[in-house]
């Protein structure tokens, strides 16, 4: 594929048999602030490196699809301008028109598997927008994890979304929804959603085994993997809750909808709570890399 670069590191990984976990890019480019993103992406890798997988951070760089990044080129996008937030509708006109652009959950799952990877970590997955029931507005992330065959470590879904109509939405695609170790459904900066878990696994190697048991059914997909975050790291849902109701009040008056409406209750989230958000997501992604570089080595 003329579209799709494997980074030296990446293609010597999966060249020998060794475990790669794929990183997405919105995250670098439209869901943290420079310098943190940056030092978030290095950390994230140097995480999945510790435990003896290699990192393919995942961004389309002049209409080629890169499987891994070198330090210069992750930089460079930390503070870049005019990066295109990448889907699935969108990664065909990226590749065509030569742009750059940063890769979303659903884009990252579709360039993960051409290039040969099965596991994916991220911090938490687009869903159903509260108030969907008016405005339609279901992140393409779900839909992606019906149909492409990599397995997704997530934090869960920040509860700016509609966590019951997420999950309602998963179970009515067919994605087997995991959560790592217990029995709620995890809401991203809070251990715990009130939802419960629609199934629960507490090893890597069982998890594993789970990827290979709907790959012989030829069962189509992905899984998601819902890995809570650390206890130290945790923001009780009573103090993060008054910031999501002033942040999605505050896209309704402006009247932010679309691609931008992601972005933009990420950032006043963090300005809300002062920093605190961006701290905890940075612990949580941190965790999540962990655990996938796990279940790529038991795959
Ligand atoms: N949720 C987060 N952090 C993120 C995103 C979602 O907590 O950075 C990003 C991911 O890249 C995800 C995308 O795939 O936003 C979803 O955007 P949309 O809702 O427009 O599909
Ligand atoms: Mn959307």
């Amino acid at each position: 594929m003329t579209s799709l670069t494997h980074s030296p590191a990446v293609a010597a990984a999966l060249k020998a048999g060794k475990p790669v976990v794929a990183l997405e890019s919105t995250i670098i480019t439209h869901g943290m602030p420079f310098p943190q993103n940056v030092e978030t992406a290095r950390r994230v890798e140097a995480v999945v490196r510790a435990e003896g997988a290699e990192p393919a951070t995942i961004a389309v760089l002049d209409g080629i699809i890169h499987a891994g990044l070198d330090d210069a080129q992750l930089e460079a996008m930390g503070q870049a301008k005019g990066f295109l937030k990448l889907s699935r509708a969108d990664l065909g006109y990226a590749v065509a028109k030569k742009r750059n652009g940063s890769t979303t959950v659903a884009a990252t799952m579709i360039a993960a598997d051409r290039a040969g990877i099965r596991v994916f970590a991220t911090g938490g997955i687009g869903g159903v927008h509260r108030g969907a029931e008016k405005t339609y507005d279901v992140s393409a992330d779900l839909q992606e994890l019906a149909r492409t065959p990599v397995c997704v470590v997530c934090a869960g879904a920040k509860a700016i979304l509609d966590l019951p109509k997420t999950l309602e939405t998963l179970e009515t695609l067919g994605v087997p929804v995991v959560v790592n170790g217990s029995d709620e459904f995890p809401a991203f900066w809070s251990r715990k959603s009130g939802l419960p878990a629609p199934l629960r696994l507490d090893r890597p190697e069982e998890i594993a085994a789970l990827i290979r048991a709907r790959a012989e059914l030829k069962l189509d997909g992905g899984v998601l993997v819902g890995n809570p975050i650390p206890l130290e790291d945790e923001i009780a849902a009573s103090e993060i809750n008054p910031a999501i109701e002033t942040a999605i009040d505050e896209a309704d008056a402006t009247g932010v909808s679309g691609k931008a409406l992601t972005p933009f209750l990420l950032s006043r989230m963090l300005s809300l709570t002062e920093g605190r958000s961006l701290i905890a997501n940075i612990a949580l992604v941190e965790n999540n890399a962990r655990l996938a570089a796990r279940i790529a080595a038991a795959l």
